[in-house]
């Protein structure tokens, strides 16, 4: 077979992206791989105009409630793990966790995601999972926005309870599909178990959220792989978070990665699911690198956190929270530089409903029962 240069190479792959043929994960590899800043900003404005041609200019704003610090799991790179003995932790009110879903709903953003660690009051004996179920229900009729929950793996039941209370999403990331660090990172945890939540939350009518860690060890054909590994799962969200080093944590004195990795990832996420969402979160950086990750092709802004209710990020705890800067008032000016704007309430509604009708077409619906 005749070698191309690799200049032509990189020309097919991006004109494969643009005429939606699938990318192989020698594609992906061969992406993730540039270093040429030419081939970079290229990369870039391919993924932006695959974003224009499912989005147009319209981005979307996620609010982010983290309710309860508290968590079960010893992840390695987490300060909310159990061991870290030293972490000042809350648990909020249902009322606290009401006024700021409805302030974040006020300050105009287009869904509440609900997050918590695996917190024992939940998930011990005796369980505490009916009132979440109630808590989301009210949510939902409160703010009349959609809900995404962050839980945890929660037990199959609870997942149908949550879809019957009206829930819009469930989130879950596996940080990684390569195995062996899946255990390292998430040590005592199961991989199937987590994994199968997410099909089942499919089944159940919910939409679905994946994500990955850039960061921590991982090669570039892993990225690939979790990629391959969001499409089988028909992930209706991905995004990938940088590694920040957390106090109290056993990954602390590791430094995060620079930030050209998470952007090249975002841009290749966007040329092999350019009708997905792609979060650029606030959580890593605060607004910084909020632009970049716009133009490498992301299309969802999230953790907008109220100021001062003192709720935290579960990355970056406190960055440009109470300054007002995680708020859609703090992010437009950055939007607008990067010739964006926020989508219409009703624009992300549609959007919702369109994606949760292809999982339930009306005539075959069986309602799924747990
Ligand atoms: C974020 N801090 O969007 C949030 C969080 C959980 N569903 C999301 C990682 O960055
Ligand atoms: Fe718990 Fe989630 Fe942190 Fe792991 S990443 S320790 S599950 S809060």
């Amino acid at each position: 077979m005749v070698q191309l240069p690799s200049s032509s190479r990189f020309e097919s792959v991006l004109e494969k992206a643009l005429c939606l043929v699938p990318l192989t994960r020698e594609d992906i590899v061969f992406l993730l791989a540039l270093d040429d800043p030419d081939r970079i900003a290229r990369l870039f404005e391919t993924a932006r105009k695959l974003r224009a041609g499912f989005f147009a200019d319209k981005i979307f704003a996620y609010g982010f409630v983290y309710f309860s610090t508290y968590c079960r799991n010893n992840c390695r790179f987490c300060s909310s793990r159990v061991s870290n003995r030293d972490k000042a932790r809350y648990r909020k009110t249902r009322e606290e966790i009401r006024e700021a879903a409805v302030e974040l709903a006020e300050s105009g953003v287009h869904l509440i995601d609900l997050t918590m660690g695996e917190d024992p009051l939940y998930f011990g004996r005796g369980g505490g999972f009916e009132s979440l179920i109630d808590l989301t229900e009210e949510i939902k009729e409160e703010t009349g926005l959609p809900v995404m929950i962050s839980p945890g793996v929660v037990p199959d039941y609870t997942l149908g309870g949550l879809a019957r209370a009206g829930v819009d999403w469930y989130a879950c990331y596996q940080e990684t599909h390569n195995r062996r660090l899946f255990e390292e990172m998430r040590p005592g945890q199961n991989y199937e178990e987590r994994m199968n939540r997410k099909f089942l939350a499919r089944k159940l009518g919910l939409l679905v959220e994946e994500g990955i860690m850039t960061g921590v060890g991982e090669t570039l054909e892993d990225i690939a792989d979790s990629m391959a590994a969001m499409r089988l799962l028909g992930a209706h969200q991905v995004r990938v978070m940088s590694f920040n080093p957390q106090e109290g944590t056993p990954m602390a004195g590791r430094r995060s990665p620079l930030r050209l990795r998470e952007l090249l990832i975002i841009a290749v996420m966007r040329l092999v699911f350019p009708d997905r969402l792609i979060p650029a979160s606030l959580d890593i950086d605060g607004r910084g690198y909020l632009k970049e990750r716009l133009d490498a092709g992301a299309n969802v802004i999230t953790s907008l956190i109220p100021p001062a209710l003192g709720f935290a990020g579960v990355s970056q705890a406190l960055l440009d929270i109470n300054e007002g800067n995680r708020t859609p008032g703090g992010i437009r000016p950055i939007l607008n530089a990067a010739g964006l704007h926020l989508a219409g309430a009703d624009e992300y509604k549609n959007w919702v409903r369109e994606e949760r009708t292809k999982l339930r077409p009306k005539d075959l619906c069986t309602e799924a029962r747990l």
